[in-house]
């Protein structure tokens, strides 16, 4: 995969996940990384999309800190943070029919500047079930016809934050943002297909939702596909890095009521262009 970069000084050992996206790093302690293994660490993160460290039981403040390393973290409107630690975020289940995370999504799509990235740290898992998706959104854009590319160059999309202050019970003014449906990386230059869950991208800048939909449905299916996605079945103490830039995700819910705890940092990101 041609990635627009160089990883030839790279001398973190990672292991790809699919033949798409996602890559693991073992013998790496994400709570002592010296400043060397962070640039190998920041080149597998644009190559890979998706990186996991296994075994890291990474405790808030580490995770804030190791956070803090690749840029400002984000304090997200709608959402309460844990006590004593702002930015850290505490998943947990709210059951099948509150999550608002269970469908292909990047994160906070509905602000001007949504988060680069998003680190989350497994604390508890149930005994089963509760796999995290990522898809690549470089490969959605690059499986387009020229002529479907052609047409959306320069097109933008209205996002919304409604599906998320429902769930959060947030009922005054609810935030939104019109971003480009092809946006490119500010790091890799390469162009990534920016879309959403239709509640959350609701229609083209200057059409109807009625005008919108089949082409959007299209777009939003299409960058699912199984070919493109790494599917991850958390253990104690693993934790993962997403590029919110360039790929989706999505939780399944699937473990009823059994108790399941990560904790996520996000860090904020460019206006997307
Ligand atoms: O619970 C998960 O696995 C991921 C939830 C999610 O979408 C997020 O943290 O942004
Ligand atoms: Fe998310």
């Amino acid at each position: 995969m041609n990635v627009g970069i160089t990883t030839s000084a790279v001398r973190t050992p990672a292991i790809p996940l699919t033949g798409a996206i996602g890559a693991k790093i073992e013998g790496v302690d994400l709570a002592s990384l010296d400043d060397a293994s962070f640039r190998d660490l920041k080149s597998l993160f644009l190559q890979y999309c998706v990186l996991v460290f296994p075994g890291q039981y990474l405790e808030p403040r580490a995770q804030l800190s190791f956070a803090a390393r690749w840029g400002d973290v984000s304090i997200t409107p709608m959402v309460t943070y844990a006590d004593g630690f702002p930015g850290l975020l505490q998943l947990t289940n709210r059951g099948k029919e509150n999550t608002p995370t269970e469908n292909w999504h990047s994160d906070s799509t509905f602000l001007e500047r949504p988060p680069a990235m998003t680190i989350l740290a497994a604390r508890t898992l149930p005994p089963m079930g509760g796999d995290t998706m990522w898809c690549n959104q470089y490969l959605a854009y690059e499986r387009l016809s020229a002529g479907m590319k052609d047409m959306l160059e320069g097109v933008r999309a209205r996002f919304c934050g409604a599906r998320l202050a429902r769930v959060h019970g947030h009922t005054s003014a609810i935030p939104e943002a019109y971003h480009p449906v092809v946006r490119t990386h500010p790091e890799t230059h390469r162009k990534a297909l920016f879309v959403g869950h239709p509640e959350t991208c609701t229609n083209f800048e200057n059409m109807t939702v009625a005008e919108s939909r089949p082409l959007l449905d299209f777009l939003y299916q299409h960058s699912a596909r199984p070919d493109a996605i790494y599917r991850h079945m958390w253990r104690p103490g693993d934790v993962v890095l997403w590029d919110n830039r360039c790929t989706m995700h999505y939780a399944v819910h699937d473990y009823g009521s059994e108790a399941r705890n990560l904790n996520r940092v996000t860090i904020i990101g460019d206006r997307p262009a």
